[in-house]
């Protein structure tokens, strides 16, 4: 994690949501984005949770990340206290894999916004990809990381193609 003042916050609402996390962090750090991360749950700890989303703003945090599954409420509590954008990653955590998660980060009221990723690791990798991209709008040197990030996608996908249309 850098030094630096972070700008994006991660809240997991809870330590067995780590695993998951992993490529929300991993992208962060490639991108070289501050962030600080926070174990809290909308359930669990509702006056903690409220506390920091409510002094996020104030805190230098531009962006919300907020991860959880079963009943999440964790990213649409944080986007009722903050009007800073928030982003939601449903985690599977239960027997449905995910469903329960994704419905529950996704299905917001009108006017109380939280912009919902894919279930899982995946959806937390692009959780960090979409805070890059809303911290690029101000940010012209994490735009040039961001589109030296897509040309080494281009460049992979065009290896494996090489190696697969390659002559025998
Ligand atoms: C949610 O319940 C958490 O985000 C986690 O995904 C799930 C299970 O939590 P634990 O019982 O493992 O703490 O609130």
């Amino acid at each position: 994690m850098s030094c630096e003042r972070p700008v994006v916050l991660v809240v997991q609402g809870s330590a067995s949501d780590s695993e998951p996390m992993q490529g929300c962090f991993r992208t962060l750090e490639t991108l070289g984005i501050p962030y600080t991360r926070r174990i809290l749950s909308a359930h669990r700890t509702p006056a903690e949770a409220d506390e920091v989303f409510a002094g996020a703003a104030d805190a230098g945090i531009r962006v919300i990340i907020a991860a959880a599954g079963l009943a999440a409420h964790l990213a649409g509590a944080a986007a009722s206290r903050s009007l800073l954008p928030v982003i939601g990653v449903p985690l599977a955590a239960g027997t449905l894999g995910g469903l329960d998660a994704l419905l529950a980060t996704v299905q917001m009221p009108p006017g109380v916004p939280v912009g919902t990723v894919a279930v899982g690791s995946h959806g937390a990798t692009n959780a960090a990809m979409l805070a890059a991209r809303i911290l690029a709008l101000g940010d012209a040197d994490l735009r040039r990381r961001l589109t030296e990030h897509r040309e080494g996608q281009r460049a992979k996908v065009l290896a494996a193609d090489a190696l697969v249309t390659a002559p025998a």
